[in-house]
């Protein structure tokens, strides 16, 4: 799971250890994926599991488990003709 990492780093801009819903907001923001704080927050909130209203390096993981789960999925529906490109 180190691929994570460097994310998790990038993504604490302030490096106190965990991800904040700003945080979160900013990076995604940047990348065009989410632009609705209430989804930023739906996604602290769910992963979020000691409800201190921050991501730690173990909350992210599983965050990004299951995103990764999900993309395999899309991808998987995207690649038709199985050539794994
Ligand atoms: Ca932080
Ligand atoms: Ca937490």
């Amino acid at each position: 799971m180190d691929q994570f990492r460097g994310l998790f780093a990038k993504l604490d801009q302030n490096n106190d250890g965990v991800i904040s819903v700003a945080e979160l907001h900013d990076e995604m923001r940047k990348h065009g994926i989410l632009s609705a704080d209430g989804k930023v927050q739906n996604i602290i909130d769910s992963y979020d599991k000691n409800k201190d209203g921050l991501l730690d390096y173990k909350e992210f993981l599983s965050y990004m488990t299951d995103r990764e789960k999900k993309w395999k999925i899309y991808f998987h529906d995207l690649d038709k003709n199985k050539c794994g490109e």
